[in-house]
């Protein structure tokens, strides 16, 4: 991994503008650029990691914190009864483009299934 900082370490430093929905000490939750349902946040870990597998094995306490920071979002949003999805892109093939590690908080309503 690079020094350079990624675009979600500018944003959670505050050097790029968010629409930020919720904060923890570890994990910050910001609303998607290009929303692809009406309720779309990401939720990045302060500390960067390229994708959640190098998460889940350097620091599974903080994928923990994310995926807590994700079920809170989704109560902050009112969509915990109408249910929601949590998505981690990883890599080439899921079509990630920034590899800061980041959860896909979708819903808000009903959201179609997915794949190819
Ligand atoms: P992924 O394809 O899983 O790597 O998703 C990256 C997401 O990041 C994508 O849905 C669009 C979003 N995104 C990209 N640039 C920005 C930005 O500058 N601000 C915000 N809020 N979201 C961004």
């Amino acid at each position: 991994m690079s020094d350079a900082e990624t675009l979600f370490e500018r944003i959670v430093a505050g050097e790029i503008p968010s629409d930020k929905v919720y904060e923890t000490e570890n994990t910050f939750a910001f609303r998607d650029i290009q929303p692809q349902a009406r309720v779309h946040v990401l939720v990045v870990p302060k500390k960067r990691y390229r994708n959640v597998a190098e998460l889940a094995a350097a620091d599974p306490q903080l994928l923990a914190d994310v995926m807590s920071t994700a079920a809170k979002v989704a109560e902050l949003e009112g969509i915990t009864e109408s249910g929601y999805r949590v998505v981690f892109n990883t890599d080439s093939d899921a079509g990630q483009t920034v590899f800061h590690v980041h959860a896909h908080v979708l819903g808000g309503e009903q959201l179609g299934y997915f794949g190819r």
